[in-house]
């Protein structure tokens, strides 16, 4: 029994875990698993039950792909993937993280500087070793202490990003749904407010039969080490070290439980106040008048009790939230259903684009969107961006389609690429040729925060401009996003009616919570797309609004939240 899932996340270690073995990504072996990986993906059905040619039938599949998906359904192991992971320990494995410590490097740390780890690699950048490997000079060396610091690897208060657990955490609730005595199982902690980092997961079981859920946790694949197993907790480590509290609650007692351990725990405080100000007590077990329950099944009610509005979990940081539910003051947040066009749209144009014009615009029309703009990369991102004369075909194919499909709007757009002076793609009249345009940063992310600060600035003066997108360029956890005058790019967008992107990809979420903020009080559009690339990213779209929820934005804020004509009219406005 193979799902895709399994399958996908067996070939992605198997890229990963091979590329640092032959010590480069570009390696005939890790392009081979890259091809199966992607053929997959594309692979509408589940693999279950499928014999050794049919699986190789799947584009990229090839044999030795297909024994692996084989083994895996009759061992649940792959007997390569487990060497591989015991040459490449966690501890290791986080060296990965570092920006400018590509696989070959790795290589020659480990075999020339026996490196290990993260405590290796700071005791080889303080001793100054790194500067003698081949291809690494100081300056490569001082780079690499700096994203240490910055990306906070270092120490025990370490976190993860959400993009790293965020399936995990679904998947183990998903199976858990399917256990006997099972009502719901919700991930909660952090994940539910959708931190972009997570100290560890926690997920809340309403269950008639926790002893069931308890036997189901400790047989799960994920299992490295049982930390605990109580009556109502189960807790384990994974292989990489992320511990996984779940816990078991009666029905009658979820909305309770899922309050309690969502958090934050200064939320929960202030409202254990409130109910202690009225002579009741709130716990994970409910809300207690005495003996007595005033309320305990939903949250709903609890909140309704307090005498609260509902209080969205993403909000629930202890930043004012509920002092505004108390008095009833809580904006209208931004919701999924608001939104009615996506506006960072990718198709296979682009050089990383996964997915056909049509299989975009059914993936958008499937998605209830009034209108998509397709904003491929202009010519400057060389191997992912278009010439002149492709982009002046697409827009062709683009009209056609457009006229081809009555219920949604296709517009022809661009992402266009901001150089390090804030340059950007083609020329100003070609520029204009674009309904629509997003300009984000792609590369040059270390330079100072004067430049880039008016990298910005000048990229968004460019009439063609209608919104910058993922602002900092930051991965979570992996890349910082640039220094920049944070006030001065948002007075810029405020003053030329550029909108600010929130950028829905798990791994981006950019603009970040703080800056959103702080573009709601300058006045400055937003706008949340999901950077598709695939069909199967637009479900970033729940993602970039949930983490806009965050920051409190409400819908009247949002641009593409807009019906057709008005958006039109907002866009065009912006060209002058
Ligand atoms: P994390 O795991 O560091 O990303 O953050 P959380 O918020 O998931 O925190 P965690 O895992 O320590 O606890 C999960 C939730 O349980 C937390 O958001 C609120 C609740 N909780 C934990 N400890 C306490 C506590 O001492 N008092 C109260 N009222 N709630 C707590
Ligand atoms: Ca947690
Ligand atoms: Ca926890
Ligand atoms: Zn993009």
């Amino acid at each position: 029994m193979v799902t895709r899932g399994e399958a996908m996340r067996m070939l992605a270690e198997l890229v990963k875990l091979t590329a640092l073995d032959e010590g480069s990504p570009q390696a005939f072996k890790v392009r081979a698993y890259e091809k199966a990986l992607a053929g997959i993906e594309g692979h509408p059905g589940d693999l279950d039950g499928m014999t050794k040619s049919q699986l190789t039938e799947i584009k990229g599949v090839g044999n030795s792909t297909a024994d692996k998906i084989l083994e895996l359904g009759k061992t649940g192991k792959v007997a390569k993937l487990e060497s591989l992971r015991e040459k490449y320990p966690p501890p290791f494995l986080e060296l990965t993280k570092i920006p400018g410590l590509g696989p070959k490097t790795l290589k020659s740390l480990r075999a020339q500087l026996g490196v290990e780890d993260l405590d290796g690699l700071k005791e080889a950048v303080a001793q100054q070793k790194l500067r003698e490997l081949p291809g690494l000079g100081e300056k490569s060396e001082e780079k690499i202490a700096k994203a240490i610091e910055r990306l906070g690897l270092h120490g025990k208060d370490r976190r993860t990003p959400l993009v790293e657990v965020y399936g995990l955490a679904r998947s183990l609730a998903q199976r858990l749904e399917d256990v006997d005595g099972v009502e719901q199982a919700e991930p909660c902690g952090s994940i539910r407010r959708f931190s972009e980092t997570i100290g560890d997961i926690d997920i809340v079981v309403a269950t008639t039969n926790p002893a069931a859920v308890s036997e189901t946790v400790l047989a799960f694949p994920e299992v490295s080490e049982v930390v605990g197993a109580g009556d109502t907790k189960t807790s384990f480590l994974t292989r990489e070290g992320m511990q996984v509290d779940v816990r078991t609650v009666s029905p009658d007692q979820l909305g309770s439980a899922l309050m309690y351990f969502t958090g934050s725990k200064t939320h929960n405080i202030a409202l254990r106040q409130r109910a202690i100000d009225r002579g009741w007590l709130l716990s994970e077990y409910g809300l207690f008048d005495g003996d007595d329950v005033v309320a305990s099944e939903t949250e709903e009610a609890i909140y309704e009790a307090l005498e609260m509005q509902f209080v969205e979990p993403p909000l629930r940081e202890g930043s004012g939230e509920v002092e505004a539910a108390a008095d009833g003051e809580l904006p209208e947040l931004i919701q999924r259903n608001h939104i009615r066009g996506d506006l960072h749209y990718h198709s296979d144009r682009s050089g990383d684009g996964r997915s056909s014009l049509e299989e975009m615009i059914e993936a958008g029309i499937e998605a209830g969107y009034e209108y998509v703009a397709f904003t491929d990369h202009g010519e400057d991102l060389a191997i992912n961006g278009s010439s002149r004369e492709e982009m002046l075909a697409h827009r062709d194919r683009i009209r056609q389609l457009d006229a081809a499909y009555d219920e949604i709007k296709i517009l022809f757009g661009c992402e266009l690429n901001i150089g390090p002076d804030g340059d950007l793609d083609y020329d100003a009249g070609f520029r204009l040729e674009f309904d629509y345009c997003v300009a984000s940063i792609h590369s040059h992310f270390d330079l100072s925060v004067e430049e880039q600060t008016s990298r910005i600035l000048k990229a968004l003066a460019d009439p063609s401009v209608n919104a910058i997108g993922h602002l900092t360029g930051r991965y979570v956890g992996r890349r910082p996003g640039v220094e920049l005058d944070i006030d001065a790019v948002l007075e810029g967008l405020a003053v030329t009616g550029v909108a600010l992107e929130v950028n829905g990809a798990l791994d981006r979420l950019d603009a970040t919570t703080d800056v959103t903020r702080r573009a709601l009080a300058a006045g400055v559009d937003l706008v949340i797309d999901t950077d598709s690339h695939h069909t199967i990213d637009l479900v970033r779209m729940g993602y970039g609004v949930r983490y806009a929820q965050r920051a409190w934005v409400t819908p009247d804020r949002v641009i593409n939240t807009l019906p057709l004509d008005g958006f039109l009219d907002w866009a065009v406005r912006r060209r002058g």
